[in-house]
C-alpha cells in the first residue's frame, strides 16, 4: 500500500481592515497548537525582509512608488517566501496566514489605475501555492470602521476599503468559507476552527497542493 505523506495545511484569513484577521489568526494558531497540531502564524506583507522593509516604508508614506511597481513588490515578497513556505508545509507544519495574494489583487485593483485591473493584478501571483482553505471574514466597511476607525497607514480609508471589499466579492470562489465577522470573537473562532480542523485532516490524508489560480 502506498504510504501517504502527511503535510501541513495552508489556511488563509482574508477580509477588509479591522475585520478581526489578526485576532482570529492568532487565536486559531493557539487553539491548533493546544490540540497538538504543529502550527505557525505567517503574515503578508512580511515586513522583515529587505523587500518587506521597502513595502513597510511605502505603507507608512515614508516613500512613494509607482502603483504597478509596489504591486509587483508585494507579489515578490510572496515569491521570496515561497520555498520556505512550501518546505514548512512539507515538514507537516500547518501555516495560518494573515493576508496573501487576494489582498494583493483586491487592494491594487481598488486604486482604479488604468491598466491595473483585476486580471493584470492577478498575473504575478500565478504559480504561487494556493491556500487549502480561505476564511473570508465578512464585515461591512461601516462596521469595521466603527471598531475604532482605521489606522494611519496608506489604504486605511473607508472609500478604499469599500472598493477592496467589492473586489473580494469578485475574487471569492465557491470553495472559500465566508464567515460572518460581526459575531463575537468566540463565535467567529468556532466557525474558523471547524474549517481549519477539516483542512488539517485533509492535508494529513495527503490532499494535493494546488497553485494560483487553479
Ligand atoms: P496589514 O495591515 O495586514 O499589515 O496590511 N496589501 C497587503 C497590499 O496592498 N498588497 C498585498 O499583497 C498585501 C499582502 C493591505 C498592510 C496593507 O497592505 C495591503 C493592507
Amino acid at each position: 500500500m502506498a504510504s501517504l505523506v502527511a503535510r501541513g495545511a495552508f489556511i488563509l484569513f482574508e477580509g477588509v481592515d479591522r475585520c478581526g484577521k489578526t485576532t482570529q489568526s492568532t487565536k486559531l494558531v493557539e487553539a491548533l497548537k493546544s490540540s497538538g497540531v504543529n502550527a505557525e502564524l505567517w503574515r503578508y506583507p512580511d515586513r522583515t525582509t529587505s523587500m518587506g522593509q521597502m513595502i513597510n516604508s511605502y505603507l507608512q508614506s515614508k516613500t512613494e512608488m509607482d502603483d504597478g511597481a509596489i504591486h509587483l513588490l508585494f507579489a515578490a515578497n510572496r515569491w521570496e517566501k515561497r520555498a520556505a513556505m512550501e518546505a514548512k508545509l512539507a515538514e507537516g507544519v500547518t501555516l495560518v496566514v494573515d493576508r496573501y495574494s487576494y489582498s494583493g489583487v483586491a487592494f491594487t485593483a481598488a486604486k482604479g489605475i488604468p491598466g491595473l485591473d483585476l486580471e493584470w493584478c492577478k498575473s504575478p501571483e500565478v504559480g504561487l501555492l494556493r491556500p487549502d482553505a480561505v476564511l473570508y471574514l465578512n464585515m461591512p466597511v461601516e462596521a469595521a470602521a466603527a471598531r475604532g476607525g482605521f489606522g494611519e497607514e496608506r489604504y486605511e480609508t473607508s472609500d478604499l476599503q469599500k472598493a477592496v471589499r467589492a473586489n473580494f466579492d469578485k475574487l471569492r470562489e465557491d470553495w472559500w468559507t465566508i464567515v460572518d465577522a460581526t459575531g463575537t470573537v468566540d463565535e467567529v473562532h468556532a466557525a474558523c476552527r471547524a474549517v481549519a480542523d477539516d483542512a488539517v485532516a485533509k492535508c494529513v490524508a495527503g490532499a494535493p497542493y494546488a497553485r494560483l489560480w487553479d
